[in-house]
């Protein structure tokens, strides 16, 4: 059964907006029409996809406007784009305000409009537990037609948060295990100076806690040749630059921005390990694209990330950036070691997170709200 669906995202390259465009884009191949929204084309949206229109939210500039009301554009267009396509259903990803904006649409219309709202991290770690958001986000979740949290720990902290009465699905987010595969892998054991490539990708912002990684970095570099990449843009950069640079090792640190799908997939075809630091994460995308293209991640052990890393690669105590550089020594150092890590993070991404049946479930998700 086909279906018209519109799905709400923020744009920018966090995951949310990356899982929201893959399902967007994987749900219009399959023969659904898809509705995009959000205030600028998602940094991973690729081109022109048959089925797939994308609807900027346009937020007026008005000079009384302190804070322009995105929320409130955002909730007309919703319902703007509901009644010329007559769509069955919205998905909307990150709960604020986006699920804020479905009440409100669903509100000033004249029939139902049904929605599923996905919980990705910091929508309820961070933000739904500020004050001023609480009482909204946990009133538009109840309101939500189904919640689904990326992870079994977002699951249960919203339970513990906000004692929502809403049930969750705990859908994980997933990787094309097709395109992001290290097709010609080069490794430090293939390349004829063996300098070791560790990577780091995200949005550079204080919960990542990169200057750990850089801590952990410069432990590494003194026992090994190696070279650190730092993937996204963020408020931290130059702060994480000066720590490199204090710690004697930034002309070994790279910090080369955003970069387009394509470049990440080569980048992770020749990483050796992904560092990660932060002080939650709700389920960290980013290493499971990593894991995917065979690269072994090494992370603090918060939030979701035993569920993605599973007994792949290995889990170290928040604020131990030792715990980490030792860690990651571990498979840097041992070709063999680092081969066996490899090879079963691959396994892992593709048996437990494969794109084709976590999309599956979505859309198994989207029959049964429409049909309600
Ligand atoms: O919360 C953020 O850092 C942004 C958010 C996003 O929009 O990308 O990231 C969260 O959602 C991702 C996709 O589900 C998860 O992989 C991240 O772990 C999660 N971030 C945190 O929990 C810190």
């Amino acid at each position: 059964m086909s279906l018209k669906l519109g799905v709400v995202c923020y744009p920018t390259v966090g995951g949310s907006g990356v899982i929201a465009t893959e399902i967007a884009t994987h749900a219009a191949r399959s023969g659904h029409e898809v509705h995009l929204l959000s205030y600028e084309r998602p940094a991973r949206l690729r081109g022109a996809v048959p089925g797939l229109r994308f609807h900027a939210v346009d937020v007026s500039a008005y000079p009384l406007f302190r804070y322009p009301p995105y929320d409130l554009a955002l909730a007309t267009r919703m319902l703007d784009v509901q009644e010329e396509a007559d769509l069955d259903l919205f998905h909307v990803h990150y709960a604020i305000p986006h699920a804020i904006s479905a009440f409100l649409a669903q509100s000033m219309g004249r029939r139902e409009l049904r929605w599923i709202t996905t919980l990705h991290g910091t929508d309820i770690t961070v933000v739904g537990a500020d004050r001023a958001y609480m009482r909204p986000t946990r009133f538009a979740l109840d309101a939500s037609t189904a919640v689904t949290a990326v992870s079994q720990f977002l699951a249960d902290e919203t339970m513990l948060l906000f004692g929502t009465r809403s049930g969750i699905e705990v859908i994980p987010n997933f990787v094309d295990v097709g395109c992001f595969a290290a097709t010609a892998p080069e490794r430090f054991y293939d390349r004829a100076d063996e300098e070791r490539i560790a990577v780091h990708v995200s949005n550079l912002r204080p919960v990542k806690r990169v200057a750990d990684v850089v801590r952990a970095f410069a432990l590494m570099a003194a026992e090994l040749p190696a070279r650190l990449v730092l993937v996204g843009e963020g408020p931290d950069r130059d702060h994480v630059l000066a720590v490199a640079a204090d710690l004697g090792c930034v002309d070994r640190v790279e910090a080369i921005g955003n970069i387009d799908r394509e470049a990440l997939i080569e980048l992770l075809g020749r990483a050796d390990v992904f560092l990660s630091a932060s002080q939650t994460e709700s389920f960290g995308l980013s290493m499971l694209e990593a894991m995917s293209c065979g690269v072994p991640c090494v992370s603090t052990d918060v939030g979701g990330v035993r569920e993605v890393l599973g007994a792949t690669g290995a889990l170290v105590p928040l604020g131990d950036f030792e715990a980490l550089a030792r860690a990651a020594l571990g498979f840097l150092r041992d070709p063999a070691a680092h081969r066996e890590a490899s090879a079963a993070a691959r396994a892992r991404a593709v048996a437990e997170f494969a794109h084709g049946p976590v999309l599956e479930r979505y859309f198994e998700l989207y029959r049964r709200v429409a049909a309600r």
